[in-house]
């Protein structure tokens, strides 16, 4: 581990310990503002990053054609304006690498690299009752205590490689989207195998498709996509963006994912048939998630309405996909439109009217094992020189589950959570005091353009933390009832949504990790304006719900 020059240490017979008030896990975006806001407020911060550099998500996930799928002049900070007056966006919707540019400018910009310690892998937390502290331990075996402990370990940080037997018998090239080399990798005359079509593997299969030798692409379960459109950014296209930022900003706080797309006042059930396939039209050939996000406003609540959009959507792919029995394969039939996350994509459905393209239905023909030399499905073994993973994450509590945490009276946060998380607020959980967990659980944040949330996430913990500074308050903890009925007001609140009744990462289930294959819902579905109101409110009636001392 390198950095931590600050720290004040002590010495106990397990060796050194570095000291601080607050220990900030991760580097991405909400643990670089995490410690910038806080040195701001005085507080002596230090954030371990598991990676060797800035970014989170946008470090890690370098796969071929990674970007954003909000746009781009949406998802940077808001909160300084020099570094709204000195970035420029290249794209609307931006790639992957311009993205981990941006965060290394935001760490060089707020010099936060002198505060943050790369390549420190938490093992483990515990809150030490005695101290009144926490003491977090490396996989190094170093040691760091702080009074606060937050957590800004993302939401999906935890790649899951599929349960597949044989899967470490593979003799070629082998990567998972989520934890992509930093070196260029080629696919020129190669005989490439994806698994995996979520958005990581749309936005992979597309972009490696240009310059493959043979590509097969490995699909469990077809998502329903639509188009991304992106397209540059010139100078001046940027200089009116950038005269627009207060009104951009505006808008993403008033609607309900804090993306500049909100729901259509109407409903489609509503409305006639030409109105109806007119917005369809209208929103499909608009960018980014204007046909998810800005579509009749029951579409998601409403299966009559959801079958309207979903027709809509069949008829589109029909006509992209020449081969009408590979359109077969490509359209899902399992579930609607937009109840499960909507890959955004630039040509996907082209890719399978290459000849060197391949699409193969696990469905018809499910993967038996992985070999030395490929995949062998029920009905074939097929040769390949790289498997790409692209089977996504153990999904917003995953992250937390690979740290052993543990509370007060070492009740472990994994087995508190073994039915699905329970939370206050997303923020904090009972019996794990001075533990506040951004873009945790149950947090607006976790459906949210991110940044958009995050900005409200760091503020509002920034502000308790200052509210105990003043008042000498040196412990935080959320009551039992308060995080009883912030996990009911939760579920109630998603019950109405139809992705409740789809598996999917949203809905905790994940086939590749033992456990998780019970529905539950990890993030807040009330909209992050509802969210930031709970939040106000909470905080302006002296934190209620939680127990300070
Ligand atoms: P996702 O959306 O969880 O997608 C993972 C994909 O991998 C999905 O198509 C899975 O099929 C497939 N998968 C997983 N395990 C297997 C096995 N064992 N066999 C075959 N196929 C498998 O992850 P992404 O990385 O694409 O996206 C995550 C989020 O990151 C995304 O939503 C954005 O918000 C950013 P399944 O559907 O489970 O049948």
């Amino acid at each position: 581990m390198t950095n931590a020059t600050e720290a004040e240490q002590t010495t106990t017979g397990a060796g050194p310990i570095e000291r601080w008030e607050v220990i900030v896990i991760g580097a991405g975006l909400s643990g670089m503002y995490q410690l910038h806001r806080l040195r701001q407020l005085g507080f002596k911060a230090h954030v371990y990053e598991a990676g060797g550099g800035v970014g989170g998500t946008w470090y890690w996930n370098c796969y071929p054609g990674a970007r954003f799928d909000s746009e781009s002049w949406t998802y940077g900070f808001s909160f300084s304006k020099e570094l709204l007056r000195q970035w420029n966006w290249a794209e609307h919707f931006s790639g992957q690498p311009e993205n981990l540019r941006y965060c290394n400018l935001v760490a060089d910009m707020f010099d936060l690299r002198r505060d943050i310690t790369f390549g420190a892998r938490v093992k483990s937390a515990e809150w030490d009752e005695a101290a009144n502290e926490w003491e977090a331990v490396f996989e190094d075996g170093r040691r760091a205590r702080a009074r606060y402990l937050i957590t800004a370990i993302g939401p999906l940080s935890a790649p899951t490689m599929p349960a597949i037997e044989g899967i470490g018998d593979f003799q070629g090239e082998a990567w998972h989207t989520g934890l992509w080399p930093h070196e260029p990798v080629s696919f020129a005359g190669k005989r490439v195998a994806v698994i995996g079509t979520g958005a990581s593997g749309v936005q992979a299969i597309t972009e490696i498709a240009k310059t493959v030798g043979h590509l097969s692409v490995f699909q469990r379960t077809p998502n329903w996509c639509a188009p991304l459109r992106n397209s540059r950014i010139d100078a001046e296209i940027m200089n009116r963006i950038r005269a627009k930022y207060d009104e951009i900003f505006a808008r993403c706080r008033e609607t309900y994912g804090c993306f500049i797309h909100d729901a259509d006042p109407r409903n489609a059930l509503e409305v006639s048939t030409e109105e109806r396939e007119a917005l369809f039209e209208k929103l499909y050939n608009e960018p980014g998630f204007a046909f998810w996000q800005g579509n009749f406003r029951d579409v998601l609540i409403n299966k009559a309405a959801n079958d309207m959009m979903t027709a809509f959507v069949v008829k589109k792919i029909r006509a992209r996909v020449k081969d009408q029995k590979v359109a077969d394969k490509l359209i899902p039939t399992n579930h609607g439109f937009g109840t499960r996350r909507v890959p955004l994509e630039s040509g996907y459905y082209e890719v399978f009217n290459q000849p060197n393209v391949e699409l193969i239905d696990l469905r018809e023909t499910p993967i038996e094992r992985i070999t030395a030399k490929g995949i062998k499905t029920s009905d074939a073994e097929r040769h390949f020189d790289m498997i790409v993973f692209a089977t996504g994450f153990d999904a917003i509590t995953g992250a937390f589950d690979r740290i052993d945490i543990r509370g007060r009276a070492g009740k472990r946060l994994k087995e508190k959570w073994a039915d699905g998380p329970r939370t206050y607020l997303g923020l904090q959980v009972e019996s794990f005091p001075n533990m506040l967990t951004l873009v945790g659980p149950h947090n607006a944040a976790t459906f949210c353009n991110l940044p958009r949330c995050i900005e409200q996430n760091v503020e509002w913990v920034s502000d308790l933390l200052c509210y105990m500074r003043e008042r000498g308050l040196t412990r935080v903890e959320a009551t039992a009832s308060a995080e009883a009925a912030w996990t009911a007001h939760v579920h109630e609140t998603a019950a109405r949504l139809l992705l409740m009744q789809v598996d999917s990462w949203m809905t905790g289930v994940n086939k590749n990790v033992a456990g998780r294959h019970k529905r539950t819902f990890m993030a807040y579905a009330g909209g992050a304006p509802k969210y930031r109101q709970k939040c106000e409110d909470v905080a302006a009636r002296g934190y209620e719900g939680f127990v300070l001392v």
